[in-house]
């Protein structure tokens, strides 16, 4: 496997460049052997700086009533989920014809793309994120070791706590959170640590031994993209906080879509849709003190304008239009 800082840059690998069926298969062939493959360069700088942009805006703050922005539900990473409504650049990528074409070989005619998320990573030198496969698929009834494939895309240049993987452990067994015993057995003289630039690409079947590298010395932005076949059925913990849901779109990107590209983004399945759906679990105790605190000061915001308006009145104001 050739290292991420050897790849030539001859270009872009843009939408409207035909594809080399020899390149194609040599990529789809790696992937096969290898379990990961890098990617040429996939978007123009203007595409990655437009999602760069996108994404750090939504890094902001962390979202809360009418403020977009992140989800934090661990320390060491704040989360960006559907990211396809953020940039017309996350979009063009999830659909680019050397993607599509690789994951056909290696997927199958019925993948589509079922996630699109990515995060910030803290700096840490926390070893919280261990060995793992990623765990989707319901392995109490599933006995196939299914295919799946993420397209990971870096948006900050990556030189520590970069994506590691163990070359070749794909598709040997179920995926599963490694134990410290097993971790001892692993092949480690197959470890590749993918730095990169950002604009990186590359494409790994989530059952080859992976994680976040330590330690992370500076913040790091990715993209993590899913693609499998929505008919497998989903293990319990994924249909419980619905994390397969299908995905959510901005209009204002989807012009031109092609037929194949409407069926990767799953237009019209409904298979992994939980109406109505609900998160099970009750929110902490901290939730419940930002709402009443907001209903406090939405009502003390109120009585202040009333008394604005009244002293206006009083001195014969005219009032200014707050909006
Ligand atoms: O953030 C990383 O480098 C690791 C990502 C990962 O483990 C995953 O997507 O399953």
């Amino acid at each position: 496997m050739r290292n991420l800082r050897e790849i030539e840059s001859t270009g872009v690998f843009g939408t409207k460049r035909p594809l080399d069926t020899a390149n194609v298969d040599r990529l789809a062939n790696e992937l096969e052997q290898t379990g990961v493959i890098a990617l040429p360069q996939l978007l123009s700088p203007e595409q990655l700086r437009g999602m760069q942009h996108a994404f750090a805006a939504k890094l902001k703050r962390l979202r809360w009533n009418q403020f977009d922005g992140y989800q934090r539900t661990e320390p060491y990473r704040l989360m960006v989920e559907d990211v396809l409504l953020l940039d017309q650049g996350f979009l063009d990528l999830a659909v680019h014809p050397l993607v599509k074409e690789i994951l056909s070989r290696y997927l199958g005619p019925n993948y589509e793309l079922t996630e699109a998320k990515g995060w910030k990573s803290l700096p840490t030198k926390k070893d919280f994120h261990g060995w793992h496969g990623d765990m989707w698929y319901d392995q109490t009834v599933e006995n196939k070791i299914h295919r799946e494939i993420k397209l990971a895309m870096y948006l900050t240049d990556v030189r520590s706590g970069a994506f590691n993987l163990l070359k070749g452990t794909h598709l040997q067994q179920h995926p599963h959170n490694l134990k410290r015993a097993e971790v001892k057995t692993l092949p480690m003289s197959q470890r590749i640590e993918l730095k990169g630039a950002a604009g990186t690409a590359f494409l790994f079947d989530t059952t080859v031994i992976h994680r976040q590298g330590v330690p992370m010395l500076e913040p790091r932005q990715a993209i993590f993209y899913a693609y499998h076949d929505p008919r497998v059925r989903i293990q319990d913990e994924d249909v419980y906080y619905n994390r397969y849901h299908p995905l959510l779109l901005n209009a204002a990107f989807l012009g031109g879509l092609s037929r194949e590209d409407q069926r990767v983004l799953g237009f019209g399945n409904k298979t992994n849709l939980q109406p109505g759906f609900n998160r099970h679990e009750n929110p902490p105790m901290i939730y419940r003190a930002y709402c009443a605190s907001l209903g406090i000061s939405l009502r003390w915001e109120q009585y202040c304008e009333r008394m604005a308006a009244r002293w206006r009145r009083i001195l014969g104001k005219q009032p200014t239009n707050r909006y």
